[in-house]
């Protein structure tokens, strides 16, 4: 299988990281790609319409995009009953938390495109304010509703310390561990896991 992207971006580290989990990473290359919101990629979009990575291309030369459904993906092919259980209450949890991680993970994004990729005469500071609102809030609700899920290791973790890692990376000044102990302490556990070590970007 190829996975089409770059580990700075973190929907395609969830990718691989959620790989190594599930112990079938020998069968994913990671095939360098780069996406920028304002150019199309040829390649990528012979792959996918719309464009962003990740991609991932099977052995059968499907494509299979977004990063959610190669998750799912990557654990059905590894036989992975663990990282996305098969029991309703768990699954919809599990999934939940993804939901709220990938939200967290597109806000963040949209807060560098702003803040870095939009030249500075059209930047409009009243939505990079609601997008660091959106950061907030997500970041708050992991905080109080989802600590009771911090011990499991599942796609809903793995998203949760990667998009962490990326807000480390991109938005430090959001010093988003003020106020958020549990928060903090999952993360500084979760990165010791080799899934996180073996993903981490080179900038
Ligand atoms: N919902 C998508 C989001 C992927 C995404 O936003 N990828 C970014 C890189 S982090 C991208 O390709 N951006 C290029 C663009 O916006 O055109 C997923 O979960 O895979």
């Amino acid at each position: 299988m190829k996975l089409h992207g770059d580990l700075l971006s973190p929907f395609v580290r969830m990718c691989m990281a959620t790989a190594i989990e599930a112990g079938i990473e020998q069968r994913v290359q990671l095939v360098s790609a780069s996406s920028k919101p304002h150019e199309i990629n040829v390649a990528l979009a012979a792959l996918s319409p719309i464009g962003k990575i990740p991609i991932l291309e099977t052995n059968h030369g499907h494509a299979i995009y977004d990063s959610r459904v190669i998750m799912e993906y990557i654990c059905h092919v590894a036989g992975n009953k663990s990282l996305l259980p098969d029991e309703g209450n768990q699954h919809f949890h599990v999934l939940t938390l993804l939901a709220l991680a990938q939200g967290l993970g597109d806000a963040a994004v949209a807060l560098r495109y702003e803040t870095f990729a939009r030249p500075e005469g059209h930047r409009w500071p009243e939505y990079a304010e609601r997008v660091k609102a959106r950061i907030n809030a997500c970041l708050d609700e992991l905080e109080n509703k989802w600590h009771e899920h911090f011990k499991d290791v599942t796609l809903g973790t793995i998203a949760v310390s990667v998009v962490l890692g990326y807000i480390d990376l991109r938005h430090a000044a959001l010093n988003w561990r003020n106020a958020r102990p549990n928060l903090a302490a999952f993360h500084d556990t979760f990165l010791k896991r080799s899934s996180m070590i073996n993903t981490t970007p080179k900038v």
